[in-house]
């Protein structure tokens, strides 16, 4: 099981100034904040990230949420990482998301939901080398 994953703290976030918020939750799940950086996507950079999702009918607007805004993006560390983030940031719908969760907290809609976090391991690694590629082993 690998323990790193990567998290983004989405436009809709940023804009209402929710970092530290979300950070503060980061660390009392006892996550260490290897990486960290505040960034805005170009409309390229977000279709590339989201590309498994681009026959969706969401994903022309789901790209254009996620390059209006800055978002920051981070390398997160802990046991079971990818899982343990999944669980704290609560199912993609806010709607449905279970009490205690970012998303049920926070976030604003369905697309405008805060935050991302990796979905497997293996993805965490394509996601973590996809914004930090000079990420240091
Ligand atoms: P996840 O972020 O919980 O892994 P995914 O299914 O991978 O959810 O979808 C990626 C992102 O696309 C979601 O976080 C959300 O912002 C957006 N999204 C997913 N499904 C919908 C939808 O049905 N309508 C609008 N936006 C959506
Ligand atoms: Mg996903």
């Amino acid at each position: 099981m690998s323990n790193k994953t990567l998290m983004i703290i989405k436009p809709d976030a940023v804009k209402r100034q929710d970092m530290g918020y979300i950070l503060s939750r980061i660390k009392a799940a006892g996550f260490k904040v290897r990486r960290l950086e505040m960034k805005r996507l170009s409309v390229d950079k977000a279709k590339d990230f989201y590309k498994v999702h681009a026959e969706r009918p969401f994903y022309d607007s789901l790209v254009s949420f996620m390059s209006s805004g800055p978002v920051v993006v981070g390398w997160l560390e802990r046991e079971n990482a990818v899982n343990s983030w999944r669980q704290l940031i609560g199912a993609t719908n806010p709607a449905e998301a279970a009490v205690g969760t970012i998303r049920k907290d926070i976030a604003e809609s369905l697309e405008a939901n805060s935050v991302h976090g990796s979905d497997s391991d293996e993805n965490a690694e394509i996601e973590l080398n996809f914004f930090f590629e000079d990420r240091p082993h």
